[in-house]
C-alpha cells in the first residue's frame, strides 16, 4: 500500500551505521553526532506512531545536554510533557537498531498492529520538534521530520531553537489546549515571578549593591534564553556570560561545575562573594556556587541545597494554610513528599528529615524521580547534579484556587500562601527540571526570605564526598535494589563494601552500572574528604 512503500523509500535515504548498536538509555540516543542521522529519522517514525496512539501532540528534542560539542542525541517527550512512556523504550530500541529498511518496516508493521494504532483514521499526529545549538542539530532535525514526514497521517512542526525543558513545556501546554509559544512561556514565567515578588512580607527584601547573579550559560541554548527573558523581569539584576562566544560545554556549565568543583572559563577572583548560577548545554540542569578567594576551588550549592531551599519555602506556606481557626481550609492534609537518589548528600537528607518531612529514594534518572514526586499533593524532586523541579497535582490546584477565592476566609495571610503556591506552580516547570524557571524560584526565595546565598548556603554543611568510575567489560552484570543503594549480583560484593563502609565514621557507599556509559559508578561519603576517598578507592577495587 501507500504508507508501506513511502516508508521503503524514505527510510532508505537513512541508513544505520555498521557495527554500532544504540540503547535507549536515561536521555534517549545520544552517541557522536556523526552515528545518530538514522536513529534519529526513526524515532521521527516512532514520535507519530505514539502521537497517533495518544492522540496528542508528541515532543522530540535533539540534544546531547552537557556532553561535548561533537555528540548529539534525541529524546522524546510524552503527551504530559515528561519523558517516553518506559513501555515503548525497546521498541526505540529495536527501531534504532534494525539493520535494513524491510526489517525496519516489519517491526513498525507488529508493533502497530500490537498496540493497534490506527494508521489511518480521523486524527492526524503532530509532532513539535526542537533542537540546542549544537551545528549537527540542523540536518539531523531535518531527519526527524523526515521520519516523521513518512507516517501519512503525521505532521511535524518545528519549534526551534530551544531549551529541553521549553520543548517539555511547549508539549504539555499544547495538549491541554493552551497556547504553546516561546512567548507564552517566557510570559507564565515573567508573570508568575512578579507575582511571588508581589507576596514578599513587607521588609524582608534584600536591598544592596551586591545583590548582582552571574549566570554560567554553558555557551549554549539556556544564555540566550535567559537574556530575552530578562528583559522582561524587573528586580531581578543578572549578568550573563558563556553566552555562545565559546565552545559548548567546554570548561564550562552545571555538569562541569558540579562535577569538577572548580569556576568555570569566565569566572576568577573578581567574583568572590557575588551569587554564582551555571545552566547546562540544553539549560535542564541548574547548581549555584560562590568562588573562592585565591584558588580556582567553588562552594558548590548543588542540586540537593536547591531542594532544601524549595522545601523550606513551600513548607511555610504549608503551615500558615494549615494554622487552624478557618473551618473551610482543610487542616493538615496536603502530602508533601521529597523525592531524592542515593546520590543526594547524606547532609541534605538529614536536614530535610529534620524539617520533619516525607523523604523517599528511588534509582537515578527523571523518569523515576519525576514518577514518584507525582504521587503526592506537592512533590519536589532534585537530583544532585541540579536536575529537579516540583510537581502539585489537578486536585491539589483546584483546592488552592477554591482557598484564594474563597471571600468568606478570615485570614488574607492564608490567601496570600495559596497565591504563593500558585505563582510557584506556573513559574517551576511541570514537564521537566528547567534551569530557567528554577533560577527564577530560587531569586525569588531568597528575596522572600532576605537571605543572601552565604546564608542559603549555611542550611546545612555536605559531608565530604567522592564520586570514581570504573570501567568494566559488561556493566550489566552489576544489579542493584533499594533504589540503587545495595548490590543483589554478582554475589558477595555488598558483603565486601558493607565491611569497608564499617570502617568509616558516618561511611555510606554504593556502586550501580550506569545508565550512560559503559562504567560501573562508585560513590562515597564520610565525615572527612580523606575518609570519603578511602573509603571511595577502596570499593573501586572490588568493582573491578
Ligand atoms: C541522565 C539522566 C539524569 C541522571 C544521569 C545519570 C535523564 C533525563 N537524565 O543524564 O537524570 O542523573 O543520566 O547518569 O533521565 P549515569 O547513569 O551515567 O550515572
Ligand atoms: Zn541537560
Amino acid at each position: 500500500d501507500k504508507q508501506r512503500s513511502i516508508l521503503l523509500d524514505i527510510s532508505s535515504r537513512f541508513s544505520p551505521p555498521q557495527g554500532v548498536k544504540l540503547s535507549y538509555g536515561t536521555s534517549g540516543f545520544r552517541a557522536d553526532a556523526s552515528l545518530l542521522e538514522s536513529a534519529v529519522y526513526r524515532v521521527g517514525l516512532l514520535a507519530a506512531l505514539r502521537s497517533l496512539k495518544t492522540r496528542a501532540v508528541i515532543g522530540l528534542m535533539i540534544t546531547a545536554s552537557h556532553n561535548e560539542i561533537s555528540d548529539n542525541g534525541i529524546k522524546v517527550a510524552d503527551p504530559s510533557g515528561g519523558m517516553l512512556t518506559q513501555d515503548w523504550e525497546p521498541f526505540a530500541e529495536s527501531l534504532a537498531n534494525a539493520p535494513d529498511s524491510y526489517t525496519l518496516v516489519e517491526i513498525l508493521d507488529d508493533f502497530v498492529k500490537k498496540e493497534k494504532i490506527a494508521l489511518d483514521g480521523e486524527w492526524a499526529a503532530e509532532v513539535f520538534l526542537g533542537r540546542d545549538t549544537r551545528p549537527s542539530g540542523v540536518s539531523l532535525l531535518e531527519a526527524a521530520k523526515q521520519g516523521v514526514a513518512s507516517i501519512v497521517k503525521a505532521n511535524a512542526k518545528d519549534m526551534g531553537v530551544l531549551t529541553t525543558p521549553q520543548l517539555h513545556w511547549m508539549v504539555r501546554a499544547r495538549n491541554k489546549g493552551l497556547e504553546a509559544s516561546e512567548h507564552n512561556y517566557f510570559d507564565q514565567l515573567s508573570s508568575s515571578f512578579r507575582c511571588l515578588l508581589e507576596l514578599i512580607p513587607q521588609g524582608s527584601r534584600i536591598v544592596g549593591t551586591n545583590d548582582k547573579l552571574i549566570v554560567d550559560g554553558a555557551d549554549g541554548i539556556g544564555a540566550e534564553k535567559l537574556e530575552s527573558l530578562k528583559g522582561l523581569l524587573n528586580g531581578l539584576c543578572v549578568e550573563v556570560r558563556n553566552s555562545g562566544n565559546g565552545v559548548l560545554n567546554e570548561g564550562v556549565g552545571a555538569d562541569y561545575v558540579q562535577k569538577e568543583k572548580v569556576v568555570p572559563r569566565g569566572f576568577g577572583t573578581a567574583d568572590v562573594g557575588i551569587r554564582c548560577a551555571s545552566f547546562d548545554g540544553d539549560a535542564d540542569r541548574l547548581v549555584y556556587f560562590l568562588v573562592q578567594p585565591n584558588s580556582n576551588k567553588i562552594e558548590l550549592v548543588d542540586g540537593d541545597k536547591i531542594m532544601a531551599l524549595f522545601a523550606l519555602f513551600l513548607e511555610e506556606q504549608l503551615s500558615i494554610l494549615n494554622k487552624s481557626g478557618d473551618v473551610t481550609v482543610r487542616p493538615n492534609q496536603t502530602r508533601l513528599g521529597i523525592v531524592q537518589t542515593a546520590y543526594a548528600n547524606g547532609a541534605s537528607t538529614s536536614y530535610l528529615k529534620q524539617l520533619g518531612l516525607e523523604v523517599v529514594f528511588t534509582p537515578t534518572g527523571v523518569k523515576h524521580v519525576h514518577e514518584k514526586a507525582a504521587e503526592y499533593d506537592i512533590g519536589i524532586y532534585f537530583e544532585a547534579n541540579g536536575h529537579g523541579t516540583v510537581l502539585f497535582s489537578e486536585a491539589y490546584l483546584c483546592y488552592l484556587e477554591d482557598i484564594n477565592s474563597n471571600l468568606s476566609l478570615t485570614s488574607t495571610e492564608k490567601q496570600k500562601a495559596a497565591s504563593r503556591l500558585l505563582a510557584v506552580s506556573k513559574l517551576i516547570n511541570q514537564a521537566v527540571g528547567d534551569a530557567l524557571s528554577g533560577l527564577l524560584l530560587v531569586e525569588a526565595i531568597l528575596q522572600h526570605l532576605g537571605w543572601s546565598i552565604q546564608r542559603w548556603n549555611e542550611l546545612y554543611h555536605d559531608l565530604p564526598s567522592r564520586q570514581l568510575k570504573v570501567k568494566v567489560l559488561d556493566r550489566a552484570a552489576v544489579v542493584t535494589a533499594n533504589a540503587e543503594t545495595v548490590v543483589v549480583k554478582p554475589s558477595g560484593i555488598q558483603e565486601a563494601i558493607n565491611a569497608e563502609i564499617a570502617k568509616y565514621h558516618k561511611g555510606r557507599c554504593f556502586i550501580r552500572p550506569s545508565g550512560t556509559e559503559d562504567v560501573v559508578r562508585v560513590y562515597a561519603e564520610a565525615s572527612t574528604q580523606e575518609a570519603a576517598d578511602g573509603l571511595a578507592y577502596s570499593v573501586a577495587k572490588l568493582a573491578d
